[in-house]
C-alpha cells in the first residue's frame, strides 16, 4: 500500500479532502488521478480508499476467477432504497442468482424485438413534445426531456405502466424522489461517519420520505398488475409468476418490490444520461451529425417507423454512442474486490476482500490506449478495426464480468433508435455560451443543457 501514491497534503481527521467539490466527488478524484497516476489512494475521515484506472490494472481486475462485483460506497448507500435487487445484491446472496436467472430472457433478443413498437411510440411522444417547443420558438431541455423519454420506455415495456412524464411541465414525483436518494447516497459518502446523523437529519428525514414516496408508488404498480391478472409476458410479469427453470423457486414479494425499484431507476437514469451527452456532442459537431444523418437516411429510407433490425444497422449512431459514453460513461465508476488473498498486476497484495474502486472516465482517456488526443470526441475509435486494435478491457461503461450491466443491449437500442429519430427530424443548435457542465448524483449528467431545434423537411 505504501508504494501506492497519494496526495501530499493532508489534513489530520479529515484526509484529502480540503479545496475538493463534495458535489462532485468522481470529477475530483479525476483531477487526483491525473496527478497521482494509474493507481492512487485518497483518505477521506479516516477511511482510505484505493481508485484504479491503468488499462494493465484494470485488466487485471476483471479477471473473474480473481475478482468480483465489491458493493461498497454509493452502491451500498443504496440498499436501503433497493435491497438485495439485482443491482445491489451481495454476491453471496441467493436472490441475486434467482432474480438473474428468472429476468435475464427478459433481455434477449426476442423479448427487445417486442419491446421495439413501445419504444417507438415512446419516442413519438418526445418528437410530439420537442415540435411543441419547437413551434412555440423554446429550446429545449435536454437532460430533463430525456429523462421523461427513458422513464417511459422502461415503465412501459417493462412494467406496462405510463407516468405521463410528458403531460407534466415538472418532474415526475418518482424522479424527483429517485434523484433524491441518489443525491443523498452520494453524499453519504462526504461526510464523516459519525458525524453523519447529525449533519444529515434532515436530509435522512428527506430521504426515508423519498423511499416511502418510491415504495408506494411500486406497491401501486404491482397491485394493479396483480387485479388485472397479468401482462404481456414483460419483467413485472416475468418477476411475479416466472419460477426458475431449475428450482422452481419465485421472487418474494419483498424481493419483487426491490427488483421494481431497480428497474426504474438503473433502467432509465444512465440511458438518459448517455443519450444527454450524445446530443451535446452531436449539436457540438455539425460535421458528425451530418455523417449519421446521411446514414440514417441511407438505411431507413423514407420508412416512417424503422423496424428493430433497421436499429441495429447504424452502425455510425452507434459509435457515437459509444464515444459519448467513452468520455461520460454514466454509471462512472464500479468496484472490484479480491476472491482471494492475490496480486494486483503483479505488482500490488491483496488480502481477501480488499477492494478498489474503478475509474471509468479515467480508464477511457488513458493515453496509452487512445492517444494523446483522448479528449476529442471522435466515434471513429469505435470502427471495427480500431476496436480489434486495442487490447481488451479498455472500454467498460457497462462494467464487468457476471454482475456487469444485464440492460446493456435495452439501452443500446433504444438509445440508437431515438438518435436516429432525432436526428432525421431536427437540425440540432448548440447554444455557443454553453460550457459543458457535468452534475454527478452518482450518475453523471450533463447540466443545464438546451438546444435549440430546426425541423428538417418532413419526410414524403
Ligand atoms: Mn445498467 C449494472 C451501466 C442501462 C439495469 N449498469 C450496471 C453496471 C454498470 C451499468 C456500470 C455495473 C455496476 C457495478 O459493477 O457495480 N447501465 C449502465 C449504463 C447504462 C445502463 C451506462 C445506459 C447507458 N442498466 C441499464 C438499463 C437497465 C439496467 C437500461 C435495465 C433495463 N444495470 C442494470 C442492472 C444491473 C446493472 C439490473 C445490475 C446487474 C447485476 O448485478 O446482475
Amino acid at each position: 500500500l505504501r508504494r501506492i501514491p497519494r496526495p501530499p497534503h493532508r489534513v489530520p481527521l479529515l484526509g484529502d479532502v480540503l479545496g475538493v467539490d463534495r458535489h462532485r466527488p468522481l470529477q475530483d478524484s479525476m483531477r487526483f488521478a491525473r496527478e497521482l497516476g494509474p493507481i492512487f489512494r485518497r483518505r477521506a475521515f479516516g477511511k482510505e480508499f484505493v481508485f484504479v484506472w491503468g488499462a494493465r490494472l484494470v485488466a487485471d481486475l476483471a479477471d473473474e476467477s480473481r475478482f468480483a462485483k465489491h458493493v461498497g460506497l454509493g452502491v451500498a448507500n443504496l440498499r436501503p432504497v433497493a435491497g438485495d435487487g439485482l443491482f445491489t445484491a451481495y454476491n453471496h446472496e441467493p436472490n441475486w442468482q434467482l432474480a438473474h436467472d428468472v429476468l435475464a430472457p427478459g433481455f434477449s433478443r426476442e423479448a427487445m424485438e417486442g419491446y421495439h413498437g413501445m419504444m417507438l411510440s415512446v419516442a413519438d411522444r418526445l418528437t410530439d413534445h420537442w415540435d411543441r417547443h419547437l413551434a412555440a420558438g423554446r429550446t429545449v431541455d435536454v437532460p430533463g426531456d430525456m429523462t421523461r423519454l427513458t422513464l417511459e420506455t422502461i415503465a412501459r415495456t417493462g412494467f406496462g405502466h405510463d407516468f405521463g412524464s410528458f403531460e407534466r411541465d415538472r418532474p415526475h414525483p418518482f424522479v424527483t424522489a429517485m434523484v433524491g436518494t441518489l443525491a443523498y447516497a452520494q453524499r453519504l459518502n462526504s461526510v464523516p461517519g459519525p458525524l453523519a446523523p447529525l449533519l444529515l437529519r434532515t436530509a435522512a428525514r428527506r430521504n426515508a420520505a423519498d423511499i416511502a414516496h418510491l415504495n408506494r408508488t411500486v406497491d401501486g404498480l404491482v397491485a394493479a398488475r396483480r387485479r388485472s391478472g397479468g401482462g404481456e409476458g414483460d419483467l413485472l410479469d416475468r418477476m411475479l409468476a416466472t419460477a426458475h427453470p431449475r428450482t422452481g423457486e419465485k421472487l418474494s414479494p419483498e424481493n419483487v418490490r426491490k427488483q421494481v425499484i431497480t428497474f426504474l431507476v438503473a433502467g432509465h437514469e444512465t440511458t438518459s444520461g448517455a443519450l444527454s451527452f450524445a446530443l451535446h456532442h452531436l449539436a457540438r459537431h455539425p460535421e458528425i451529425a451530418a455523417r449519421a444523418r446521411a446514414e440514417v437516411a441511407q438505411v431507413w429510407g423514407d420508412t416512417p417507423r424503422p423496424g428493430y433490425d433497421q436499429v441495429a444497422r447504424l452502425r455510425y449512431v452507434r459509435r457515437v454512442l459509444d464515444e459519448s459514453l467513452r468520455l461520460w460513461p454514466t454509471a462512472p465508476a464500479f468496484a472490484r474486490e479480491a476472491r482471494r488473498d492475490t496480486v494486483l498486476a503483479g505488482d500490488h497484495p491483496m488480502r481477501r476482500g480488499a477492494w478498489t474502486l474503478v475509474l471509468t472516465p479515467m480508464l477511457h482517456r488513458e493515453p496509452e490506449v487512445w492517444g494523446e488526443d483522448a479528449e476529442r470526441f471522435d466515434p471513429d475509435r469505435f470502427t471495427p478495426a480500431a476496436v480489434r486494435a486495442r487490447p481488451p478491457h479498455t472500454f467498460k461503461p457497462f462494467g464487468t464480468g457476471a454482475r456487469a450491466c444485464i440492460g446493456r443491449q435495452f439501452a443500446l437500442h433504444e438509445a440508437t433508435l431515438v438518435l436516429g429519430l432525432l436526428l432525421r427530424r431536427y437540425d440540432l443548435h448548440a447554444d455557443p455560451g454553453y460550457r459543458l457542465s457535468v452534475a454527478e448524483r452518482l450518475t453523471l449528467m450533463p447540466e443545464g443543457l438546451r438546444l435549440r431545434l430546426e425541423r428538417r423537411p418532413a419526410l414524403t
